[in-house]
């Protein structure tokens, strides 16, 4: 099984997928491919047919889209919890891993994940405001129902789907919540969560449009 990613300081979409396979000790063979923003990615339709990353290869088959390819593994390794249990829990994890795959635009746009970003406040629109509201109210509640320490207790692909968003909060400092908080430090303790981290730091690699 290989997975092809794209920057680590950089590439949320793939930290999801990346960071959700790590901490469910599932294997794979990693395959870094640098954003190459002045050929308009051109390489990455080598390998995928929408020219993006992630993309997960598995016995001759391609998988694309972020959580298509969660949908996936969850299909592929049923005994790994990666989707909650129940399901009630398990349509409220995909409601909200949904939500954040085709929401959140203008946190997305305005705040792009930066691991190693040095944390410095950013005043932000009133539309990234009212997202930072919503994940705040999200986190919040998965936490209250569940007791956590992730947003259904343990981790699943509700988790990898938000995981950039503890960057993005933590490095622009947009919440300060107890639950955003909480989150973090789950997060943020997970050895995955500091592998990646670790590496992002080690690139080489400096994408301006996404340096704000
Ligand atoms: N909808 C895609 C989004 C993937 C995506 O936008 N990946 C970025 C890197 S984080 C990318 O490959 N960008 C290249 C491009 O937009 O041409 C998914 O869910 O996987």
């Amino acid at each position: 099984m290989k997975l092809i990613i794209g920057n680590k300081n950089y590439s949320s979409w793939s930290l999801r997928v990346w960071l959700t396979m790590k901490v469910k000790a599932i294997e794979f063979e990693e395959d870094l491919r640098p954003f190459d923003v002045e050929n308009n990615y051109a390489d990455f339709f080598e390998f995928a047919p929408h020219g993006k990353v992630p993309v997960l290869q598995d016995k001759g088959e391609t998988v694309y889209e972020t959580l298509a390819i969660l949908e996936y593994l969850a299909e592929r390794f049923p005994g790994l919890g990666l989707w909650p249990t129940g399901s009630k829990r398990r349509s409220a994890a995909r409601c909200i891993a949904n939500e954040m795959h085709a929401g959140f635009a203008a946190l997305r746009q305005a705040c792009p994940m930066n691991m190693r970003r040095e944390p410095s406040r950013l005043e932000v629109s009133a539309a990234v405001g009212k997202d930072v509201r919503r994940i705040e109210a999200i986190w919040d509640e998965c936490l209250q129902a569940s007791g956590g320490p992730f947003l259904f207790g343990e981790f699943t692909n509700a988790d990898g789907m938000y995981a950039p968003v503890v960057n993005r909060l933590a490095v622009y400092q947009l919440s300060d919540t107890d639950a955003v908080r909480r989150y973090s430090r789950a997060m943020t303790g997970l050895p995955a969560w500091q592998a990646w981290l670790e590496a992002s730091r080690r690139e080489p690699w400096v994408v301006d449009i996404d340096e704000v």
